[in-house]
């Protein structure tokens, strides 16, 4: 069967879930998204989910046409329409419709869509051995230029580095900064752990400040683990006693060796399958229910 689509302020069959041809988001990349997870009939961090995208149609001078209550409700109603309590949404708002030139001025009205659908999730052996990642040519846009902390629809930048780390035969890149810093994976953030210290890029570096990424850090400090926003290089990634990315999709997974370069003990380690195991816990507990009772 099927999804049912929210499209500009109406639920639609899939087949009716379309955009027009003159739509700036795809002729230009011009628009934002967000990729939200529901587990357990909870929209996890749907609060910071909405407040991100908000912040990114603010920088694009995206006028939203919902406010952010409404916004969470076309997240939650499109859950509940699909019968859904667990599961992948994918927020996305577009310039609109204008004409073949650049001018946003000529799109009249921002659109609107939100699909909420069942996820493939990564194999179980990922979290339970571990990935091996490389870092790839490609660097992250510069901060004054496409600024990464703007979740658009442009992730070719992303794309490059998936297509280099699919030719190096791995699954995941870590991309650095133009200065030789480490960013973040194509959509996953980065940590290391050193001596029980974990320390992540940050957002300055020219990276999408991501949500895992904070929940995690969050559950890092309830431990009483330090953490710290620090810059560091590929020198302190082959060093590090763990390695792990946290995303939406990924959630926290253990990486184990970078460019050849074992990480630590080449198996997940203490502190990662730590915060894996709080991370699931905390899935059960947090964001609005879909449906009551
Ligand atoms: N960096 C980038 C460039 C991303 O696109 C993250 C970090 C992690 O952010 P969150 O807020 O999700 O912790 C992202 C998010 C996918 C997929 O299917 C990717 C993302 C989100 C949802 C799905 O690969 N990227």
């Amino acid at each position: 069967m099927g999804l049912t689509i929210y499209v500009n302020g109406e639920y639609v069959p899939e087949e009716k879930a379309v955009v027009s041809v003159f739509d700036h988001g795809l002729l230009y990349g011009d628009g934002i998204f967000e990729g939200i997870r529901a587990y357990h009939n909870r929209v996890f961090k749907l609060k910071e989910h909405i407040d991100r995208l908000y912040d990114s149609a603010n920088v694009l001078m995206l006028d939203i046409p919902l406010t952010r209550a409404e916004m969470a409700e076309v997240v939650l109603e499109t859950m509940r329409r699909n019968g859904l309590r667990e599961g992948y949404i994918r927020l996305i708002v577009t310039r609109g419709v204008g004409d073949l030139g650049l001018d946003p001025k000529k799109c009249k009205r921002v659109g609107v869509i939100c699909i909420g659908a069942s996820i493939q999730l990564y194999p179980e052996e990922f979290y339970e051995r571990g990935l091996e990642i490389v870092t790839v040519p490609t660097r992250r846009n510069l901060n004054e230029a496409v600024n990464p902390r703007i979740k658009s629809l442009n992730y070719l930048n992303n794309i490059l580095a998936k297509m280099e780390a699919s030719l190096a035969g791995t699954i995941e890149a870590v991309m650095l900064n133009a200065e030789g810093y480490v960013a973040e994976a194509t959509g996953d953030n980065i940590f290391i752990v050193n001596n029980g210290t974990l320390i992540t890029p940050p957002s300055h570096v020219g990276i999408l400040e991501g949500i895992t990424r904070n929940a995690v850090m969050d559950l890092a400090r309830d431990r009483g683990l330090p953490v710290a926003e620090k810059l560091f290089t590929r020198f302190e990634l082959y060093t590090a006693d763990e390695c792990f990315l946290t995303g939406t999709a990924a959630e926290v997974i253990p990486v184990i060796k970078i460019d050849g370069r074992v990480i630590g003990s080449g198996r997940p380690g203490e502190v990662t399958k730590t915060l894996i195991h709080d991370f699931r816990a905390l899935t059960k507990t947090d964001g609005p229910e879909i449906f009551q009772g």
